[in-house]
């Protein structure tokens, strides 16, 4: 069977991305299911730059055709911070009860609907043949006041989502991908790579 690489090493995203992807008839395998161990410098000013800098420098790498995920939280009054540094806010490293717990002291005393954030995802699709794709999502949400949820990973226990009355840390899993930034733009490349099989 033919396979597709997902370019992350981030192991929270590369779970969802199998699930969402379940069925698709071609086997997505990690960086690291594939032996790749490359340090990608993501230096895009979007999501979209950066999803096309992982999936081509993984498909160059290989010949394999590459997706990539670039993704992370907005806040409208922090400026769309942390952004595409999502990954990167207050160093790499450092737990994300510390990020979330800063980012919920950073809107102290800020209310309502001006606490307004979402999760964006880009996905690119780099191919052989030099051709690119890209998708997006998005989910919106506003900043809870403290963290809720023991599912999914990084910012999940902060976003609240309204229409659902919980924060995506507190949705199963199979719940989150319904209605994700990621489910949404990967089931978007997987009817575009379906198109470009099919031609
Ligand atoms: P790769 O580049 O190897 O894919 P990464 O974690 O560095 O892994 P990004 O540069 O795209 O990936 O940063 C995405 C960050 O945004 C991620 O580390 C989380 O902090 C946050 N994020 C993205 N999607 C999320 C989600 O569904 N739930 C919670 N946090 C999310």
């Amino acid at each position: 069977m033919d396979k597709i690489i997902f370019a992350t090493s981030n192991q929270g995203k590369m779970d969802e991305i199998k699930m969402i992807m379940e069925g698709f008839p071609m086997e997505i395998i990690s960086m690291k299911e594939a032996g790749i161990y490359a340090l990608i410098d993501e230096n895009g000013k979007t999501f979209e730059e950066n999803a096309i800098i992982k999936a081509k420098a993984v498909m160059e790498l290989t010949g394999c055709i590459t997706l990539a995920d670039d993704s992370g939280l907005e806040i409208d009054y922090l400026d769309k911070e942390p952004g595409v540094y999502s990954a990167r806010y207050l160093g790499e490293d450092t737990p994300y009860s510390i990020k979330n717990k800063t980012l919920i002291d950073r809107l102290n005393g800020v209310e309502g609907s001006d606490r307004s954030a979402r999760f964006v995802c880009a996905i690119a699709a780099a191919l052989p043949n030099g051709e690119v794709l890209t998708t997006r999502g998005t989910i919106e949400g506003i900043i809870g006041y403290e963290e809720k949820g023991k599912f999914g990973f990084g910012y999940d226990p902060i976003l609240y989502v309204p229409e659902y009355g919980m924060t995506t840390g507190e949705m199963l899993p199979e719940d989150k991908n319904k209605i994700s930034h990621r489910g949404i733009a990967l089931r978007m490349m997987r009817d575009k790579l379906f198109d470009y099989n099919s031609k």
